[in-house]
């Protein structure tokens, strides 16, 4: 693909402008911040056909075979620092809009950064903060079979390719999310609040049961995401909010 594949018709006013393609790379969210670090704008953006040494947070391998969507953005924020978190949030209900409206099926978001279809992951959002830059990453499975993904993380995780049973143009949606993840963004810089709405019903936990693993290990009901983007937890012992950490779904309640 050549970037003007992308360019044409491109409705966003700073990401995806310039943009590189790459056939391969270790991880776009490096090359992006290689780029920051040579001065770079806000919006620069770096799309890869494969990814060698993709990873995901706290250092874990994200598998990025040919024909997914592997992309990174320079941003600049100009936000108060604790507001930087909701980043992941913006570009979560970004990408998802994007991708329901190429796909046509719902997508929901899995706290905090899973894109979800047909309750399996088909993507991640990572963003990487130092130095008054912050690199967000963007990982979709599209137009690959689910075996071409590692074997470790097939049960959890699909494609759109295996989902639709076909490929969807993968320029067109790079679009797509360069401008709904610009629109958000933007949005989250004025309106966090109305961004976390849309977050919200979209969430794929809220209403139920869950173990979290984090800081802490607890259990129970999901209820909600805060206006810090902190899930809370109905337990035993009341509300909690848990600010990082991984969720898994409990098919039946402890008792
Ligand atoms: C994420 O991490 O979900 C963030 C993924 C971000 C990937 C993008 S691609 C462009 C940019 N460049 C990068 O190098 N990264 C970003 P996390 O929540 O930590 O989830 C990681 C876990 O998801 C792994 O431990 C696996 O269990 C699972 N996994 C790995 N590859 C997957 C895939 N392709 N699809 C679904 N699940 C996967």
């Amino acid at each position: 693909m050549h970037s003007s594949a992308i360019h044409d018709g491109l409705r966003t006013r700073r990401l995806g402008r310039p943009l590189s393609l790459y056939e391969r790379v270790g991880s776009t969210n490096d090359v992006a911040r290689e780029m920051a670090e040579a001065g770079a704008p806000e919006g620069a953006a770096v799309l890869a056909a494969e990814q060698s040494g993709g990873r995901g947070r706290k250092g874990r391998r994200w598998a990025s075979p040919s024909g997914g969507l592997w992309l990174s953005v320079v941003l600049r924020p100009t936000l108060r620092l604790e507001a930087w978190r909701l980043i992941g949030f913006a570009a979560g209900v970004g990408a998802a809009t994007a991708l329901e409206s190429v796909t046509g099926r719902t997508i929901q978001l899995k706290w905090p950064n899973d894109l979800i279809l047909e309750s399996r992951k088909v993507g991640g959002i990572l963003v990487e903060s130092a130095g008054g830059v912050a690199i967000l990453g963007i990982g979709i499975n599209v137009n690959f079979a689910h075996d071409a993904l590692p074997e470790d993380v097939r049960r959890g995780a699909t494609t759109i390719l295996a989902s639709l049973g076909r490929s969807v143009d993968l320029a067109v949606l790079t679009r797509a999310i360069l401008e709904q993840v610009e629109y958000f963004y933007d949005l989250m810089q004025r309106d966090p609040k109305t961004v976390l709405r849309s977050w919200r019903m979209r969430s794929f936990l809220t209403g139920q049961f869950v173990q979290v693993s984090g800081l802490h290990t607890l259990e129970g009901v999901a209820e909600d995401v805060d206006d810090n983007g902190a899930l809370l937890i109905r337990t035993a012992s009341g509300i909690q909010p848990v600010t990082v950490g991984d969720v898994s779904v409990r098919e039946t309640r402890a008792s």
